[in-house]
């Protein structure tokens, strides 16, 4: 590490140790160390591939429920395929050094694959739903299927005949969950610290949180490799890896 950022990692260790309140949004990009493919990458974005008008939406999901069904269920079994990587465990650990003198922390993430969880956080708050969980597409029940492909596309639903299933995600036209959105507007205006790590900035309303934070005050801080629409009005951005640099500042912190 160069001496630039090991003074940037000081000074946002300093104000975490300050701060009574630390949120946090994560995007793809944390999850790229796990194998995750992520979104917009320039190298290998799982967009390049398939184009999201055609998949991630509800009107492709009518039109087409065999291609989406079979995409979000190749994704799915990725994700449960993959471990947390070392930038899942250090917000784990970070959320403990908060709490642990009264802090409060709130990680929010628009990723799906439930890898905060497995690494130990508590507090995630999935703005844009779970892989996961699958949801009756007619009576919105949900199951968590077990970890091997779907016999069949679209699967079909256990809970009501001729039904079927689709991910327990929220897709582009798709209102976020009002749960989730109060707690974003509870705690993102007032927080402390607000870092946004391994997003591409560019999906609403979770891009708009940083803007949010900052109005209300706080320390902002963006950890990606590439720059960001977000990149100019954080008070640090650090063209690094999550992976590389969330371990470094929560070693700072003991
Ligand atoms: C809604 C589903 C309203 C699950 C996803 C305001 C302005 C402009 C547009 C809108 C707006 N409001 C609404 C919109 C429309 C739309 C939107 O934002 N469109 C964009 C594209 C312009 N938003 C919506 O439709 C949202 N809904 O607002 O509803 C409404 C209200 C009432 C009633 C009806 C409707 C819903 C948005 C949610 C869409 N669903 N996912 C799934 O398939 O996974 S979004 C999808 O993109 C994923 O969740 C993903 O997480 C998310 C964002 O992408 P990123 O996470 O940022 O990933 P990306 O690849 O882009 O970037 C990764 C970054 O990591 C890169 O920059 C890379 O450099 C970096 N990186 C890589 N490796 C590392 C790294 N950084 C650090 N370390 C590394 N190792």
């Amino acid at each position: 590490m160069n001496d630039e950022l090991i003074a940037q990692i000081d000074v946002i260790a300093d104000r975490v140790k300050a701060a009574r309140s630390v949120v946090v949004l994560t995007g793809a990009g944390i999850s790229a160390e796990s194998g995750i493919r992520t979104f917009r990458d320039t190298m290998e974005g799982l967009w390049k591939e398939f184009d999201p008008a055609t998949l991630a939406t509800p009107e492709a999901f009518a039109r087409d429920p065999v291609t989406v069904t079979k995409w979000y269920d190749w994704r799915r079994l990725g994700c449960l395929a993959a471990e947390p990587n070392a930038g899942h465990l250090a917000l784990a650990r970070l959320e403990q050094r908060v709490r642990v003198r009264g802090g409060e922390f709130t990680l929010f993430t628009q990723n799906v694959d439930r890898l905060h969880h497995r690494a130990g956080s508590k507090d995630v708050v999935e703005l844009h739903g779970s892989i996961v969980e699958w949801r009756c597409n007619d009576t919105g029940k949900l199951i968590e299927p077990p970890p091997e492909a779907f016999e069949e596309y679209p699967p079909k639903s256990p809970f009501v005949k001729g039904g079927i299933l689709r991910p327990n995600v929220v897709w582009f036209g798709e209102a976020l969950s009002e749960a989730a959105l109060n707690r974003a507007f509870g705690c993102v205006p007032k927080c402390d610290v607000f870092f946004t790590l391994g997003t591409s900035s560019q999906v609403h309303p979770a891009a708009g949180f940083v803007v949010v934070a900052a109005r209300g005050g706080a320390f902002t801080v963006e950890i990606n490799k590439d720059a960001t629409p977000a990149s100019g009005g954080v008070d640090v951005s650090i063209r690094g890896s999550t992976g590389e640099v969330l371990p470094a500042i929560v070693e700072r912190l003991s």
